[in-house]
């Protein structure tokens, strides 16, 4: 039931690792993998004992970009009769935790994908880019508005415009991403932080997605009422319960996901 055509999937424990499978084309993202991620996604989220999920690619390549073989004789009727891209949007509806960890090529819809998850773990060798500029088109899988809210308007319009890479490190100042870690290290590293997530209590780690989701979605006003709403709700949680007793009783808490 877990095989893909175009994706690896591995269960560690709670936690879904799923590494993108395309080495001969640097891992671009053809409608096979957008239907693969987009099922390894649901799959996930209706499975109970998986708690946090991790994108990866290869060493050499996160994902360089949307499989441009497949877009080379495509013309707008098509592209706008099937919205092409559109599929995305199902892979952005995972509920529960979804972190990428990026190494090598992370370009045009690879590094829109990346940006898709909640946040980037990212190697030393990572190299950021939306070079589609370069093949006479613009991003298409949400780049020039996710790239846009991370970095802000002068480093994501200079990406845009020039087609340049960015490089982990500066792809870390710029707050592209949250932490940077040594190639060899970064599956290791990324498991440890999902593995964390996974032991948290399975319907705030929702709740606290949907929380900073929101932040990008509407007014500060509105936000912080979703926030609060929302933070009233778990109080009606047996997970809120135990976790404030396990707290004051000075014990790790149980949770039961309800
Ligand atoms: N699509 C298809 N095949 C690719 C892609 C891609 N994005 N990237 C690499 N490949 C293939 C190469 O064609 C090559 O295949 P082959 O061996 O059959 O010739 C193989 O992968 C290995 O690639 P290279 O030999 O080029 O490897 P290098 O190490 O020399 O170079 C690079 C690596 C720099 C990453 C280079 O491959 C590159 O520049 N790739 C393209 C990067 C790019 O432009 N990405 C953006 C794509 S466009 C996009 O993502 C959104 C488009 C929105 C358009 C909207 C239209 C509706």
């Amino acid at each position: 039931s877990d095989t893909y055509e175009t994706l690896l999937v591995e269960k560690h424990g709670a936690v879904t690792l799923v590494r993108i499978n395309r080495p001969q084309a640097l891992n671009a993202l053809n409608s096979q993998v957008l239907a693969d991620m987009v099922a390894v996604a649901r799959a996930y989220d209706a499975d109970p004992e998986q708690r946090c999920m991790v994108v990866t690619g290869s060493e050499k390549a996160f994902a360089a970009g949307a499989d441009i073989k497949q877009m080379e004789s495509m013309g707008f009727a098509h592209a706008y009769a099937t919205n092409f891209f559109g599929g995305w949007e199902d892979f952005t509806r995972t509920r529960k935790p979804v972190i990428a960890a990026v190494a090598g090529f992370a370009l045009g819809g690879g590094c829109e994908l990346a940006m898709m998850c909640d946040f980037i773990i990212a190697a030393d060798t990572a190299k950021f880019g939306q070079p589609e500029i370069k093949l006479g088109v613009a991003p298409g899988m949400g780049g020039s508005q996710r790239l846009t809210r991370a970095i802000g308007k002068a480093k994501s319009m200079e990406m845009c415009l020039t087609g340049r890479m960015m490089g982990a490190e500066e792809a870390e100042r710029a707050n592209l991403v949250a932490r940077v870690v040594p190639a060899d290290q970064l599956i290791e590293e990324a498991l440890k932080t999902a593995q964390a997530i996974a032991a948290m209590p399975p319907l705030a780690a929702i709740a606290n997605k949907e929380m900073v989701n929101a932040a990008f979605e509407t007014t500060l006003q509105q936000g912080i009422l979703f926030e609060r709403r929302l933070f009233a709700g778990l109080c009606a949680t047996e997970d809120k319960m135990e976790g404030m007793s396990a707290f004051v009783a000075k014990r790790q808490g149980e949770w039961k996901g309800k």
